[in-house]
């Protein structure tokens, strides 16, 4: 029989009361001017109406407006937080791993500049986080609540994606790539430790990754209202998506023999 070669290590006490626990946030972002204002306030006002411990990680990925600027101001009303500003463009994967590595909560979120799903989604999310290590939302679910699509090509691009991702990589999981997934925190810094996709195709890795080491995924419903600002694009995304997907199951094959 073929055992993991990865090995986690004890995971973290785990705990159900939203109270004790303390949270990041982190928010991969480029050029996200228009967006990254309204969304840092609902979080903000999402957080101010709990008791928790709650800290905001705004991952600039060498923007090229004003990004970081707007996000330092509006993030001064909340002392837990940071803006990390890279100086060139590196990808969404790489400006989550580091994200991920700096946050100190017992749990952390990712999610997208945009809230496609809107941050009260957590609390379906955080009552999980007792028994699986990894909660990621899904958009293609029965029950996912899809209130503004995505374009019909970019969604049957979505779903083609995530069927090549169950053949080549993964077989277990409906959608990949929504951008709101909760993590108890040893199996983030597990997982993206290792992490080495640096584009789009970073949660088929991480996902990947949390499989190997032993963690628990839960795969749930969201609400979805897409945003028609998109920062994918439509060929050259998809074409560096694929040879990512191409390298992780290089990587998935290395870490099976
Ligand atoms: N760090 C980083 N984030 C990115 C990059 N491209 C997109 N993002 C972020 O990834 C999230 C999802 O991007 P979005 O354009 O909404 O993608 P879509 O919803 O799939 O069309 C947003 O928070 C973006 O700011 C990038 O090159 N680097
Ligand atoms: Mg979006």
């Amino acid at each position: 029989m073929r055992r993991p070669q990865l090995q986690a290590r004890e995971t973290q006490r785990t705990t159900n009361s939203f109270q004790a626990i303390t949270l990041s946030i982190v928010i991969p972002a480029y050029n996200e001017e228009q967006r990254i204002g309204p969304a840092l306030r609902q979080i903000i006002d999402y957080l101010k109406g709990r008791k928790s411990t709650a800290e905001i990680i705004v991952v600039d990925d060498g923007s090229t407006d004003r990004t970081a600027s707007l996000a330092r101001s509006i993030l001064t009303d909340w002392p837990l937080s940071r803006v990390i500003s890279f100086e060139k463009n590196q990808g969404k994967g790489a400006a989550v791993k580091i994200g991920v590595l700096q946050a100190r909560g017992e749990l952390i979120l990712l999610t997208d500049a945009d809230l496609s799903t809107p941050i009260e989604e957590l609390e379906k999310f955080w009552p999980l986080a007792g028994d699986y290590e990894v909660v990621i939302g899904s958009r293609a679910l029965p029950a996912s609540d899809l209130r503004i699509r995505q374009s019909r090509l970019r969604e049957n691009m979505g779903k083609f994606f995530n069927l090549l991702v169950r053949w080549l990589v993964l077989p277990d999981f409906k959608d990949t790539q929504c951008g709101f997934k909760l993590f108890k925190r040893q199996a983030a810094q597990e997982i993206f430790s290792r992490l080495k996709t640096t584009g789009f195709a970073f949660d088929v890795e991480a996902l990947l990754l949390a499989r190997k080491l032993g963690y628990k995924i839960a795969e749930i419903p969201v609400v979805w209202t897409n945003s028609a600002d998109s920062r994918v694009k439509l060929i050259s995304s998809s074409v560096k998506m694929l040879l990512e997907l191409i390298r992780i199951r290089k990587i998935r094959n290395k870490l099976t023999d």
